[in-house]
């Protein structure tokens, strides 16, 4: 019979190209040996540690997918994927400073803004000298971001942007953010503005006490009469698409990246019970113990076909928003669902930062909120599937 391996049921490997399988190969070295030995003591001490961004700027893994022209590696999306999980494997705080400076700075000026705009920053973001933020979700818009406050008012020159983002990924240490605002100079159309470090009225505080995604670091954007120039608007997009067509990226790696995350909880949860002994035979002997094997293995499974597919689409320019949101709801779920569960197996020893699980539990809380939760994803398909939105 045809040969069986628990680790790639679906043989996914073979499914990848020599190229997709090096940089996966890259990624997943770069974070083994670089990443996980320190992100304990990062998660215990609410730390990113900002050489990251150099470290995977010079691997290639900021802006991947940006052609080489402006400092990117000019990928795939399948190898994006890859390097999305490989890095979530580790923690899913350093897959999001992947994600928004690839999929939420860098796309927009690159998709969005002109030639001088592109020559300025993108460059920069991809060798991480420059950290870049996105603002787009505000204190009292967040799953609805059409109900944004924050404003845009054109002055000679250039523009002034008032109003406060929340919940931004990076802020604290971005040079650069893109912030989306209602400009009333384009009949209150929501633009996306470039906000550099050192902007008088700009600031970033971080957000302290955070109980998830403690290796990545999070602040709020507030715009007090920040002064911008008229070269620091994105000129080639208007409306909410603006966002969401940087969204529909990083959700994407999402999809790929918490299935790194799940994997990681599995493979411990599979090895901890194949060790751990207790009525006189390994706790993977029990019945209830290979149920819960069996199904992280199939939901994991099921998971990265669904992504290669999605990845294939995208590369082919055939890839519909609401298919991302089939993979970014259910991998997520999926993941934050085995990561309790390998806690559990874990025992007493679950709860210990030593064993990782119970981080990547408390950081897929966030990572299934953040780009659209659980349920308005759930609520983009159901629009989708019955032509009805029910949002309100
Ligand atoms: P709706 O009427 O549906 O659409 C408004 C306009 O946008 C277009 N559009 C899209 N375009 C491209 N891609 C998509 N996925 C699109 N979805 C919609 C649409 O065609 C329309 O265009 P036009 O030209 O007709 O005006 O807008 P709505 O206000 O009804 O939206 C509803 C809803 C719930 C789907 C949407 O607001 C939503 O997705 N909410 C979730 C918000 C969200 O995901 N926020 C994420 C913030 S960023 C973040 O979390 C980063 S975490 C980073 C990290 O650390 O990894
Ligand atoms: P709400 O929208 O208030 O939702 C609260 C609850 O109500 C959820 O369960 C939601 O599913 C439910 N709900 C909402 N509307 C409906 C409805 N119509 N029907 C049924 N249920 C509904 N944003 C950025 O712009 N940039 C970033 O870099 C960024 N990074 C983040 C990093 C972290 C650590 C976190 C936690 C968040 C980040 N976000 C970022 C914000 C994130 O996108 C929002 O938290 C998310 O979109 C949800 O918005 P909210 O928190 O306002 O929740």
């Amino acid at each position: 019979k045809a040969e069986f391996n628990w680790d790639d049921p679906f043989r996914f490997e073979d499914q990848l190209t020599e190229d997709e399988r090096m940089v996966r190969d890259t990624a997943r070295d770069y974070a083994q040996e670089k990443l996980l030995p320190r992100v304990t003591s990062a998660y215990l001490d609410e730390r990113f540690d900002r050489e990251i961004m150099s470290e995977m700027g010079a691997l290639g893994l900021l802006g991947s997918t940006i052609p080489e022209e402006y400092g990117g590696a000019g990928l795939g999306y399948v190898a994006y994927g890859l390097a999305a999980r490989e890095v979530e494997r580790v923690d899913s705080g350093y897959r999001s400073a992947m994600s928004v400076q690839s999929s939420l700075v860098m796309h927009p000026i690159y998709a969005y803004g002109d030639e001088s705009q592109r020559k300025k920053f993108l460059p920069k973001l991809a060798t991480g000298e420059w950290v870049g933020c996105f603002g787009l979700t505000e204190p009292d818009a967040g799953s609805d971001p059409a109900g944004m406050r924050t404003r845009a008012e054109k002055i000679d020159g250039g523009y002034r942007l008032n109003g406060a983002k929340m919940w931004i990924t990076n802020s604290p240490i971005a040079d650069v953010a893109v912030v989306w605002a209602k400009s009333a100079a384009h009949g209150d159309a929501i633009r996306g503005f470039l906000v550099e470090r050192g902007t008088k009225g700009f600031s970033t505080p971080k957000i302290e006490k955070k109980l998830s995604l403690r290796a990545s670091i999070t602040g709020e954007i507030v715009l007090d009469n920040a002064e911008i120039p008229e070269e620091n608007l994105l000129p080639n997009v208007a409306g909410l698409k603006g966002p969401f067509g940087c969204l529909n990226r990083a959700r994407y790696g999402i999809g790929w990246g918490v299935l790194g995350a799940a994997e990681a909880c599995f493979h411990a949860a599979r090895q901890y019970t194949l060790d751990r002994q207790q009525f006189g035979r390994p706790l993977a002997a029990t019945q209830l113990v290979q149920k819960k094997l069996a199904d992280m293995s199939t939901d994991i499974a099921f998971g990265l076909q669904a992504c290669l597919r999605a990845g294939r689409l995208f590369d082919e320019g055939q890839l519909a928003p609401e298919t991302i949101s089939y993979i970014k709801r259910n991998n997520c779920g999926k993941a934050l669902d085995i990561a309790r569960i390998a806690r559990d197996m874990h025992g007493g020893n679950g709860i210990s930062a030593e064993f990782h699980v119970i981080r990547h539990a408390a950081n897929l809380e966030t990572v299934n909120t953040y780009e659209g939760t659980h349920d308005i994803h759930a609520l983009i398909m159901g629009r989708a599937i019955t032509g009805i939105q029910a949002f309100f």
